[in-house]
């Protein structure tokens, strides 16, 4: 596998030295303004870490309790589609998973009632939907794309899904996961698409399953979705693990 993209501990660090760069561009804080505001002695790496995830668990938070359910992201028109759409992956595009459509089940687990697992032609059974939004990618690139299938909402109900529940995870065939909150899931605008960018045939946007949140920024948005569970506790993600805030509302 490429490792290029991986992020290295010495990523991590440039990574503490922009929020640091950020905080202080900002707010006019450095990292001893924020010892004095959180009471921690910010003199070592670890101190520092812990006081930059508790500020990232904060803004968790306080984004989930500014999201309106009822807000929808911007929709285009087909004349302002992004063509080639963009790939990205934690790998080069060439390693993309090529999943074989006729074998495959979407495997469900967690607070769901009915676990039974779903071929690609019962989810084209049900209700269908389509959308052109914007994805925004943490990169620094954004691009218009056409996604279409089943508003995950009616998959969620129909499954007997705990929409009580606090979180719906996914993991993916690339081994890839990530996790996001229920009113994120259930907003009108989140997509189980099974229809993609790119030319027919074209699997690597994320075939046979991409879950399409236009509300989250594209790392919040599984592509080659194998499993998906409902549970209250926080599955974090690939990037989230590595220091990307977990809410990341776009
Ligand atoms: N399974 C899987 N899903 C993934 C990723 C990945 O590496 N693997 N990358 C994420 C990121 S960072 C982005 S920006 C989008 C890219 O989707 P696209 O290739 O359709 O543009 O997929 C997201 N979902
Ligand atoms: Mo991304």
């Amino acid at each position: 596998m490429d490792t290029r993209k991986r992020p290295s501990l010495a990523g991590f660090r440039t990574q503490v030295e922009r929020i640091e760069r950020r905080l202080f561009l900002k707010q006019g804080l450095s990292l001893g303004a924020m010892s004095l505001l959180t009471g921690c002695t910010l003199k070592d790496d670890d101190a520092v870490d812990r006081a930059l995830w508790a500020m990232s668990r904060w803004n968790d938070r306080v984004q989930a309790a500014l999201f309106n359910p009822d807000k929808l992201a911007p929709t285009y028109s087909e004349a302002e589609l992004t063509t080639p759409f963009p790939f990205n992956a934690y790998y080069e595009e060439a390693l993309a998973p090529v999943v074989d459509g006729a074998s495959y089940r979407l495997a469900l687990s967690g607070r769901i009632a009915d676990k039974r697992a779903w071929t690609l032609a019962e989810l084209r059974a049900l209700p269908q939907a389509t959308q052109i939004t914007r994805q925004v990618c943490v990169e620094g690139w954004s691009a218009v794309g056409k996604w279409g299938g089943v508003p995950f909402r009616t998959f969620l109900e129909r499954v007997g899904a705990d929409l009580t529940a606090k979180y719906v995870g996914f993991h993916c065939a690339d081994k890839y996961w990530t996790s996001i909150d229920m009113p994120s899931a259930l907003h009108p605008q989140t997509l189980l698409a099974l229809d993609f960018p790119g030319r027919p045939g074209e699997t690597k946007y994320g075939y046979p399953i991409k879950i399409r949140i236009p509300t989250k920024l594209g790392f919040k948005n599984p592509k080659f979705v194998t499993e998906i569970f409902v549970t209250n506790d926080n599955p974090g993600g690939y990037w989230e693990k590595l220091g990307y805030n977990w809410f990341s509302g776009s």
